[in-house]
C-alpha cells in the first residue's frame, strides 16, 4: 500500500473512531488564557508568554479583568487553581462578563434547575433561599423545602422577585432563572431588572438545561462556588451517557429516524423545537423532530417552543407523540398518582384531528414527567427512555430505570426507589414495546 494512502486511512480511522465529545467549548472564565476547555497550568504559561510579548493576548487572558495582561493575572490564575481567589470573572449566558466576590457562602438561587445543580455539586449548604416556592417538594428536596422563597411565581421572573427579602438575606450572589438557551432574548430584560433593583448583588446566569452546553456551564459553576471536583464527577457521569447516545445515533440517516414531537402537556400543539431542551432529548435519542419542518436552526425560536399548526402536525404524520408533563403536582417525586398523566394521554388520543395520525392509530403516545426531561442532567434519563423505545436492539444494554435510580442515588442523594414510587411515565414502562 502506498504510504500516502495508508496515512489517509489512518486519519480517516482517527476521525471516525474519535469519541464524540459533548465537551467541545471554551471555558468562559477570565484566566483561561489559551481558550480551551480547562483552567490549568497551561494558562499560567500562556499568560507568561503574553506578558513577555511572545504571544498575542486572548480575550480571557486578563484573569483579574482590569484591562491589562501582566504578572497580576498569573497570580490570579494561580489563586483560582489554589482555591483562594477573592474575585472571579466569568461570561454569563448572555455573553456578558460578571464578577463575583469569593468565596460564595450565601446564595439565593432562583434557577429552576440551578437549585438541583447546586445539590448535585454537594453545595446545598450555600443556599439561603430559592425562587419558586418548593415547600411541597419534601420528597425530592427534603433538606431544601423549608428554605424561604423569594418569588411568588413558578417561573421565578425578575419582575416578581422580593428584592427587599433578597437584600435582607445578605446573599453573596444571586443565581437567576436565566438558565436556558431561549433566555437569549427575554433574559436580557430579566437581567436589567435584577441589576436595577439589586445593584450590589453579583449575578450568576448560566445555562443549566440544554444537553449540548451543560458540561461547560457545570464546570464554570464549579469554579464559581468552589466545587470544582464535584463538578468533574458529575461531568464524567453525564459525558459518558451523552457520548454513548450520540455515538450510536448521530449517523442514523434522517429518513430512517422515527418521526415524533414533544408537546407541553397542558398546552395542545405547544411544541419543542430541536434546539430546545426537550427537542435535544428527542434528537439525541435518534428521533426526527417533525417541528424541524417549521423551525430551522437559524430561526430565533429554534431553542424554544412554538405553537404548531394542527394541520402541519397531521400532514407530518408523526410515528410518536410525547407529552411533557409538568412536575408541579401532575407527576414526579411527590405523588404516585398517574391520573393527570392518564388524562393528558387520553386528551391526545381523543383529538378528532389526529385520528389518522400514525402515533394515535398505533397507540404510540407517551407521557413523561419533566423530572426525566429538563436540565441538571435529568434529560439523560429521558433520552434513555426514548432511545430504548426507538431502537430496542441498539440500546439493548441500556436500562433507563437504572439510570434514573443512579441519578437519584448519586446526585440527589435521597432515599427514593424510582421503580416503586413517583409518577414519571404513562403508560408505565413495563407496557412499553422496548424488548430487543
Ligand atoms: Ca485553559
Ligand atoms: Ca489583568
Amino acid at each position: 500500500m502506498e504510504p500516502n494512502r495508508l496515512i489517509w486511512i489512518l486519519i480517516y480511522a482517527l476521525v471516525i473512531l474519535s469519541p464524540t465529545n459533548a465537551a467541545d467549548f471554551v471555558l468562559e472564565i477570565y484566566g483561561n488564557a489559551n481558550m480551551d476547555e480547562h483552567l490549568d497550568q497551561a494558562d499560567l504559561d500562556y499568560i507568561r508568554d503574553i506578558a513577555a510579548g511572545k504571544t498575542e493576548p486572548t480575550k480571557l487572558a486578563d484573569a483579574n479583568y482590569d484591562g491589562d495582561v501582566d504578572e497580576e493575572d498569573i497570580e490570579q490564575v494561580q489563586a483560582i487553581l489554589d482555591g483562594r481567589e477573592t474575585r472571579i470573572t466569568y461570561i454569563d449566558i448572555l455573553g456578558e462578563a460578571e464578577t463575583l466576590n469569593k468565596p460564595i457562602k450565601r446564595l439565593v438561587n432562583m434557577g429552576y434547575n440551578g437549585v438541583e445543580m447546586t445539590r448535585i455539586l454537594g453545595a446545598e449548604d450555600l443556599l439561603v433561599a430559592y425562587g419558586a416556592d418548593r415547600s411541597a417538594h419534601k420528597t425530592y428536596l427534603p433538606e431544601l423545602s423549608d428554605l424561604p422563597s423569594v418569588s411568588p411565581d413558578e417561573g421565578a421572573q425578575a419582575e416578581n422577585a422580593d428584592f427587599e427579602r433578597i437584600i435582607m438575606l445578605k446573599t453573596d450572589a444571586l443565581q437567576t432563572n436565566i438558565e436556558r438557551g431561549s433566555s437569549s432574548t427575554a433574559g436580557r430584560a430579566q437581567k436589567d431588572i435584577f441589576k436595577k433593583n439589586l445593584p450590589d448583588v453579583p449575578l450568576i446566569s448560566l445555562n443549566m438545561r440544554e444537553l449540548d452546553v451543560l458540561v461547560k456551564n457545570v464546570r464554570t459553576y464549579g469554579y464559581l462556588i468552589d466545587h470544582e471536583k464535584e463538578a468533574e464527577q458529575f461531568i464524567k457521569w453525564y459525558t459518558e451517557y451523552y457520548n454513548l447516545f450520540e455515538s450510536r445515533t448521530k449517523d442514523i440517516p434522517e429518513e430512517e429516524r422515527p418521526t415524533a414531537f414533544f408537546e407541553y402537556a397542558s398546552e395542545p400543539y405547544n411544541c419543542y423545537a430541536s434546539g430546545s431542551n426537550l427537542g435535544q432529548v428527542l434528537v439525541l435519542a435518534g428521533g426526527k423532530n417533525i417541528i424541524d419542518g417549521a423551525v430551522g436552526p437559524d430561526d430565533p425560536q429554534y431553542k424554544g417552543m412554538i405553537a404548531a399548526d394542527p394541520e402541519f402536525i397531521v400532514k407530518e404524520n408523526p410515528k410518536y407523540i410525547f407529552e411533557a408533563v409538568a412536575s408541579w403536582g401532575d407527576g414526579g417525586y411527590e405523588t404516585d398518582d398517574l391520573s393527570k398523566m392518564t388524562a393528558s394521554r387520553d386528551q391526545v388520543l381523543n383529538r378528532s384531528e389526529l385520528v389518522n395520525v400514525d402515533a394515535v392509530k398505533e397507540n404510540q403516545v407517551y407521557c413523561l414527567d419533566y423530572f426525566l426531561l429538563i436540565g441538571a442532567g435529568n434529560n439523560i434519563i429521558g433520552t434513555a427512555y426514548l432511545a430504548k423505545l426507538f431502537y430496542p436492539d441498539l440500546f439493548e444494554d441500556i436500562d433507563p430505570v437504572a439510570i434514573h435510580q443512579e441519578y437519584v442515588d448519586r446526585f440527589c442523594r435521597i432515599d427514593f426507589n424510582v421503580e416503586e414510587k413517583g409518577a414519571f411515565l404513562y403508560p408505565p414502562y413495563d407496557r412499553w414495546p422496548v424488548e430487543a
